[in-house]
């Protein structure tokens, strides 16, 4: 039986990237992102050399579960490899569950695809993104800072990764002199 949750109030220290009280504290390195990058090539020799930290959550002490609301805040380091932006895995829901992201830091946005469509909501400046139930999300630092959102969730989401393997995400986020842009993926 789970143990009963009990009000509390948060800090989000926006230096650092964490939430106090907090939960799990989880890092992805460019290792756990294998698959979903265009340059194998690329990706293999970025991980071979160092292997580096491409983004952390850090999650209120709030279990996942039907009737709770989850909330974290993701950290993006900048970076991309052979010019595709550093982002995290993205997923589907595996329940029809939305979601609501809110930027906190740095720049970044939104990738989101339901199967045929594929949207882009910018989350820079303190922008809010919503997420309808039956979309992939991915989110994807185009700034040259850390970039960090708060993500607060239906603790009965659930999170399919496979999905976004197999299928992808109808788009990619590529570098370019001026900032970046979007690459269409047939899917
Ligand atoms: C959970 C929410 C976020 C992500 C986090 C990491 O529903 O969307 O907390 O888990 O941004 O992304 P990913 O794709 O590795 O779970
Ligand atoms: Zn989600």
């Amino acid at each position: 039986m789970s143990i009963p949750t009990t009000p509390f109030g948060a800090a989000l220290d926006i230096a650092s990237g964490l939430v106090s009280p907090e939960g799990p504290l989880q890092e992805r390195r460019l290792s756990d992102l294998r698959g979903l990058y265009a340059d194998e090539a690329a990706f293999e020799a970025a991980v071979a050399d160092g292997d580096p930290l491409v983004y952390t959550v850090s999650a209120a002490p709030v279990p996942e579960e039907a009737g709770e609301v989850p909330f974290s805040i993701t950290t993006i380091e900048p970076g991309d490899v052979a010019g595709e932006l550093f982002m995290t895995k993205g997923h589907w829901h595996t329940a029809h569950e939305g979601e609501i992201y809110e930027g906190k830091a740095g720049r970044g946005g939104l990738l989101l695809f339901d199967g045929a469509r594929t949207r882009w909501i910018d989350l820079s400046d303190g922008a809010v993104g919503y997420i309808p139930p039956g979309w992939a999300h991915r989110t994807v630092n185009t700034g040259d800072q850390p970039f960090r959102f708060l993500a607060v969730y239906p603790g009965a989401a659930g999170h399919d990764y496979e999905r976004v393997l197999e299928r992808g995400m109808g788009a990619r986020v590529v570098r370019t002199q001026d900032g970046f842009e979007l690459q269409e993926v047939a899917s």
